[in-house]
Parts: structure tokens; C-alpha cells; sequence
């Protein structure tokens, strides 16, 4: 694809009135510079990551509308050719979970905890089962085993606290930030804070602490922002019941990008 190429699309995909691409309803009746523009499209913004695969442009399509949640036909239909004309230049859909830079992962799948402080707001038992049942998020699906220890030093170190508490990033009192968490690394990597001038909480009052402690720990264990919506890793808190939480795809194919699949025997 040369720069040219883009510039066509851009402006094409700038005027409303003008659709890019011919309504189509069969795949067999594409002329070669329909099936240029719509690859053309696919190209830019649903690019073709494994190399190896060489997938037909139904396939294609049908991955695109799976995205924007149409109905899965592979066909060129109105609804398909509609979300290919708005004005989308330069801001590829390529949305997915996101690793830190680098790629910092633990480099061993025992792993131990440490509580060292608690919130007021909750008894210390449902706080211990919260924070026990986010690590079990991660540790569903990969090779990953969570150990809680109460003496030696943890790889994961979590605490409850305010303000300026020694790491050089104060919490800023109720609402706001409500929790930060250091990727995996020596020292602090790993470690997770919880702002204890929030409201934690069971249930759906002020912060589920269940469910931002899974978020945490999903930034414990090597995952950045996804900017997949729904997914936990998504930087929009959005309650859910955590008596039905199940870890959305996004988060399940990048922990495991980094860490492998649970084996029946791990
Ligand atoms: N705290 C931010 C967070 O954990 C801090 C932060 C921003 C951060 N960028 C980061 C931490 C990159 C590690 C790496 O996202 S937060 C949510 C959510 C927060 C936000 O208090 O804003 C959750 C904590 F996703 F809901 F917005 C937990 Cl679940
Ligand atoms: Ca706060
Ligand atoms: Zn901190
Ligand atoms: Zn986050």
C-alpha cells in the first residue's frame, strides 16, 4: 500500500455523501477495484498479524464485523459498507490488550503474596478472600500459582494506604486514583497500593475491591491498558457482579501471551 493509496481513502472517507465502496451483496460480483478499496481498508485498519495465515477477505470482513459487532455474513452488506465510510483516518481498530514496554514478566510461575496492611472498611477475612480471588482470575488460565506468606518478603507486596506512603506516587484522597500497581520486577515490581481514603467495598457500593484488585494484579503480572471496552484491563471502571465475573477474552489472550495456558497438570 503507498502513501497515495491512504491519501484516496481519507478523503473518500471524509465526504459522507460519497461512499467508498459500492454496495456489494455478493462476494463473487466485486469488480477488482472494489475488492482493491475494501482490501485497501481491511489493510489499514484490520491488518493481518500472523503472516503465515492466508486468509480469504470474507474472512476478513467477517473479523471486522465481528469487531464492530454487526452481523457476521463476510459479505460487503449496507451496515458493513457504512462503518467503512465514516471518518475514521489514521486510527487503526487494532484494539487489544497491551503488554508494558519491554515486556517485564516474572520469570517463574510460583508466586508469593504478602498483606501487609488492611482498610477499615472491610473485616480483615473478606479483604484476605477478595484479594485471594483476584489472583485467582490470573492463575485460571495461565501456569501461575498464588502462595499468600505472612513473614518473608513477597514478590507481590499489597497494602492499604494514604497519601504520600513512600514511593514517590501520593494517593490524592477520596475518589480519583484509587489504586496503582507496579509492573513485575525486582524490589517494588509486582507491589500493589490501594488508596485507603476510598470506600472499599463487597458489593457494588463505592469500589469493589475484588474487582480492582484483579485489575491491579493484571498490572502485577505485566498487562498495560487494554483498549478493548468491557475488558478488565480496560482503564474505565465498570462494575460487575463478582459473583459472575469471568475474565473477558482480552485479558485471557494477553496473560496468556505472556505467561502460556494452564496445563491440566500445573
Ligand atoms: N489507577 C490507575 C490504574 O491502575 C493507575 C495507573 C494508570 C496505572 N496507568 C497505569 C497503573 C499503568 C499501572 C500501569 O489503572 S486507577 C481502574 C479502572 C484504577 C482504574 O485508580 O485509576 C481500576 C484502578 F480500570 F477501572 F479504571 C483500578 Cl479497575
Ligand atoms: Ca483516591
Ligand atoms: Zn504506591
Ligand atoms: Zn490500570
Amino acid at each position: 500500500m503507498g502513501t497515495m493509496h491512504y491519501l484516496l481513502l481519507c478523503a473518500v472517507i471524509f465526504l459522507p455523501e460519497t461512499p467508498a465502496f459500492p454496495v456489494q451483496l455478493r462476494a463473487e460480483s466485486w469488480t477488482s477495484i472494489d475488492l482493491e478499496k475494501v482490501k485497501g481498508y481491511l489493510d489499514k485498519f484490520f491488518p493481518i498479524f500472523t503472516k503465515t495465515q492466508n486468509i480469504s477477505i470474507e474472512e476478513r470482513i467477517k473479523k471486522m464485523q465481528t469487531f464492530f459487532h454487526l452481523t457476521v455474513t463476510g459479505k460487503l452488506d449496507k451496515e458493513t459498507e457504512e462503518i467503512m465510510t465514516l471518518p475514521r483516518c489514521g486510527l487503526p481498530d487494532v484494539a487489544e490488550y497491551k503488554t508494558f514496554s519491554g515486556t517485564p514478566k516474572w520469570e517463574k510461575t510460583h508466586l508469593t503474596y504478602k498483606i501487609l496492611s488492611y482498610t477499615s472498611d472491610l473485616p480483615r477475612k473478606k479483604v484476605d478472600d477478595a484479594i485471594k480471588k483476584a489472583f485467582k482470575v490470573w492463575s485460571d488460565v495461565t501456569p501461575l500459582h498464588f502462595r499468600r506468606v505472612h513473614l518473608s518478603r513477597a514478590d507481590i507486596e499489597i497494602r492499604f494506604a494514604r497519601r504520600e506512603h513512600g514511593d514517590g506516587f501520593p494517593f490524592d484522597g477520596k475518589g480519583g486514583t484509587l489504586a496503582h500497581a507496579f509492573p513485575p520486577g525486582e524490589g517494588r515490581g509486582g507491589d500493589a497500593h490501594f488508596d485507603n481514603d476510598e470506600k472499599w467495598s463487597e458489593v457494588n457500593q463505592e469500589v469493589n475491591l475484588f474487582l480492582v484488585a484483579a485489575h491491579e494484579f493484571g498490572h502485577s503480572l505485566g498487562l498495560d491498558h487494554s483498549d478493548v471496552r468491557g475488558a478488565l484491563m480496560y482503564p474505565i471502571y465498570s462494575y460487575q457482579n463478582p459473583e459472575k465475573f469471568k475474565l473477558p477474552a482480552d485479558d485471557r489472550r494477553g496473560i496468556q501471551k505472556l505467561y502460556g495456558k494452564k496445563s491440566s497438570n500445573s
